[in-house]
């Protein structure tokens, strides 16, 4: 009986070692990238559907011979889907790191996991995944990207700050459903929004960042709201679709309804000068450089801050004109 006692403590024990030694390994072990003259870089993108997406994709693209990469993009259309498959093709083909900006919290994890386990560093840029199950520093070297609940923080400041009537009548415009901007953006946003009795969010209703689609979502929450008096879209795309769609029904956007937004495109900086948009919250889609210096600095064996955070400047009537031309 001794004999079967002292054998199970010690097989409780050799069990627990080494699921502690299996924890210690995965929380250390994030695939190293070695040193070379040329490497092979996946920059596995989700969709080209607006101005930010393409001008994230050439900005890779541009960066690309500057920073001697092999570059090998793909374009999933939207697809989360796909951009898992996209992700799993670069693997087969031997890439020595993958930039991934995953459409949607959930859906790229697997890929995520995948290609730590192949050896293959990765870092999320843009949008990230969802912190409970992959975390920065342990599952990929690290998030590249802006803080999404200041710039909805942000947005909702300059409106309590720019709003002229007494009683806010608020159309959200959300971002693509599941995907980490749209989540943080609305939380930043509605979070202060919340502490004000003036301020009443009617509607919230995805428009997938698309501008065609945030026109659609806005003629049909206006048939709903026609009291609307303050518009928050999560990015300049669908706010300009609400613009669209209010002109149409008559409205005076810019007078009779303040447009708020997010990203910093031309076509918002110019709604700004014309007097139709009030705001847009700069979120940079410039990452080609960034991705570039953080792949060296982890080449050469620095430690990288699992949020490589970007800073956002903010675009007014008072500052539109003179950043129009950097604009994309
Ligand atoms: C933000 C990025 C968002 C932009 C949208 O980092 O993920 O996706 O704000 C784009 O314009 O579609």
């Amino acid at each position: 009986m001794k004999r079967l006692k002292t054998l199970t403590s010690t097989l409780v024990l050799a069990a627990s070692l080494s699921v502690t030694a299996l924890s210690t390994a995965s929380a250390q072990s994030l695939p190293p990238l070695e040193k070379k003259d040329q490497y092979k870089v996946g920059f596995a993108q989700m969709e080209s559907n607006n101005p930010w997406r393409i001008a994230e994709t050439k900005s890779f693209k541009d960066t690309a011979e500057a920073c001697n990469w092999d570059l090998i993009t793909t374009d999933a259309a939207g697809s989360a889907a796909k951009q898992v498959s996209d992700v799993d093709s670069m693997i087969a083909q031997g890439i020595d790191v993958l930039f991934l900006p995953p459409r949607e919290e959930k859906p790229l994890i697997a890929a995520v996991m995948r290609a730590r386990a192949a050896g293959i560093p990765t870092f999320l840029v843009d949008r990230s995944v969802d912190k409970n199950v992959a975390k920065a520093g342990e599952h990929f070297v690290a998030f590249m990207g802006s803080d999404f609940i200041e710039q909805g923080r942000r947005a909702a400041e300059w409106t309590l700050e720019n709003f002229k009537g007494d009683k806010g009548v608020i159309v959200e415009l959300e971002g693509t459903t599941g995907s980490s901007p749209a989540n943080d953006r609305k939380k930043g946003f509605d979070d202060v929004m919340a502490k004000h009795d003036n301020m009443t969010i009617v509607a919230s209703q995805s428009g997938d960042f698309a501008r065609d689609l945030g026109r659609q979502v806005m003629e049909t929450l206006l048939q709903a709201h026609p009291d609307v008096n303050i518009v928050y879209a999560h990015n300049d795309e669908m706010a300009i679709g609400a613009i669209q769609a209010l002109e149409l029904a008559g409205r005076k956007p810019g007078e009779d309804v303040l447009i708020v937004s997010i990203d910093g495109t031309r076509d918002a900086l110019q709604a700004i000068i014309d007097g139709k948009m009030g705001v847009t919250v700069e979120s940079s889609p410039f990452f080609g450089p960034l991705a570039c210096d953080v792949m060296q600095r982890y080449a050469d064996g620095e430690k990288i801050e699992p949020w490589v955070q970007v800073k956002d400047r903010i675009f007014t009537k008072e500052n539109a004109a003179q950043f129009i031309d950097e604009a994309y």
